[in-house]
């Protein structure tokens, strides 16, 4: 073998993700995103907290990992499953990040469901693409990605990007998403921010 061992050395492994429910099985790491914890995220606030007040605290979103070294080198993957629901007319979604390290791009594989990957970069572009079952969408480097719900079933994915990409959160904290996606009229709508929610 060429080269100098600059990351862990592991043993080969394997895992199994049932393909009919969309689940990663034996998952380590298990992150569970409810509506609370999107508070300031969907852009009419007053009607997430009626959902709170309505159904309790639902799950927005779940994250099951099997993790792998945080190094150059590794490739990090996971499942998402973002359920169906809506806060207002908005759909459903993820809070969205920026790679710390921001050349590391993504790769996420539909699974169930559908919805969108909202993009943007820091300099004010903006783009969004399909996820559906058998659907890959790429997330290049420099752009923070969103996943929204649009479906009537969990929206699940399979992700995969390097080991070290780290996550920035901070940066949509501050500058928001430029565009949402809604229910309006009976049609999905993916339109400008109009200011409120990140
Ligand atoms: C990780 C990857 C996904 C998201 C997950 C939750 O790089 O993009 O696993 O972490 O979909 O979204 P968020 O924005 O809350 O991390
Ligand atoms: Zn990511």
């Amino acid at each position: 073998m060429k080269g100098r061992k600059t990351t862990t050395f592991l043993q080969p492994f394997s895992v199994s993700i049932d393909l009919e429910k969309a689940e990663m099985l034996q998952a380590k790491r298990h992150l569970v995103r409810k509506a609370s914890d999107m508070r300031g995220y969907y852009a009419d606030e007053a009607a997430l907290e009626r959902l709170m007040a309505e159904q309790g605290d639902p799950v927005h979103y779940e994250v099951f990992e099997t993790p792998v070294p945080e190094e150059h080198g590794h490739l990090m993957y996971c499942t998402s499953s973002v359920q169906p629901g809506r806060v207002g007319d908005e759909y459903f979604m993820t809070k969205g990040h920026y790679h710390e390290h921001t050349e590391a791009a993504e790769i996420y594989l539909g699974l169930r469901g559908e919805g969108y990957v909202l993009m943007k970069t820091a300099d004010g572009q903006t783009a969004f693409e399909r996820m559906a079952r058998g659907r890959m969408v790429y997330v290049p480097p420099y752009w923070a990605h969103r996943s929204v719900n649009t479906g009537s079933e969990p929206m699940v994915f399979f992700c995969v990007y390097p080991a070290d990409a780290g996550h920035n959160y901070g940066d949509i904290a501050q500058e928001g998403f430029p565009m949402r996606a809604f229910l309006r009229g009976g049609n999905l709508e993916i339109v400008p921010s109009t200011g409120k929610g990140r």
